[in-house]
C-alpha cells in the first residue's frame, strides 16, 4: 500500500473559521476527512501535519525519507519565500504534488513564484478544497502508473 504524506502549511489551521471568501468554509479538519475517504478508496494511506512553523514543515519532510511513497502539500506563503523547504524536498527525493486552494496566477505576482513548482511532478491552483482532493488523485494515479499498480520500496527516487 502507498503510503502518503499530507502537509499544510502557515495559517492554513484557520481554515473556514476567517476568510472563507478567499479560502471556502470548509475547515482544515473538513479537507482531511474528504481526503482520508478518497485515499480509502483509492487503496492508499494518509498522514497528515500541519504548523506555521518553517523549520517543523522541513522536519516533517525529512520524516518521509524511506517511510513515505509521496507527499501532497500546501506549503502556503512558504511557497513564495521558502529556500528551506525546497532543499528538504529536494533532499528527500519523493514525488511531490503542490496544491493550493486558490488560483495564484489571479492574484498578486509576488504569488506567482514557487519555490516548490520546480521540484513537484505538478502543481494544481484554485479549486478552492477540491484541489486537494485533485492533488492526491494525481499523486496516486502517478506512482501506480511508475510502479506497474505494487507498491514499490519506499524512498525509491523520483
Ligand atoms: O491558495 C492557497 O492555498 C495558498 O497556499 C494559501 C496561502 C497563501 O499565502 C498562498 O499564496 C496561497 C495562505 C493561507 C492562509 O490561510 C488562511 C486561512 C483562513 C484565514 C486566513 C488565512
Amino acid at each position: 500500500m502507498f503510503r502518503l504524506q499530507v502537509i499544510h502549511g502557515p495559517n492554513l489551521n484557520l481554515l473556514g473559521l476567517r476568510e472563507p471568501h478567499l479560502y471556502g468554509t470548509q475547515t482544515l479538519a473538513d479537507i482531511n476527512a474528504a481526503l482520508l475517504h478518497t485515499a480509502t478508496a483509492l487503496g492508499v494511506s494518509v498522514d497528515f501535519f500541519q504548523s506555521n512553523s518553517e523549520g517543523a514543515l522541513v522536519d516533517c519532510i525529512q520524516s518521509t525519507l524511506n517511510q513515505k511513497h509521496g507527499i501532497l502539500i500546501n506549503p502556503g506563503a512558504y511557497t513564495h519565500t521558502s529556500v528551506a523547504l525546497a532543499d528538504a524536498i529536494a533532499a528527500v527525493a519523493l514525488p511531490v504534488v503542490e496544491v493550493h486552494l486558490s488560483n495564484l496566477y489571479k492574484r498578486e505576482s509576488f504569488r506567482h513564484h514557487s519555490y516548490i513548482a520546480p521540484l513537484a511532478i505538478g502543481q494544481i491552483s484554485g479549486f478552492g478544497a477540491d484541489s486537494y482532493d485533485l492533488g492526491l488523485r494525481a499523486l496516486v494515479q502517478y506512482l501506480k502508473k511508475k510502479s506497474g499498480s505494487a507498491s514499490p520500496a519506499v524512498g525509491a527516487a523520483r
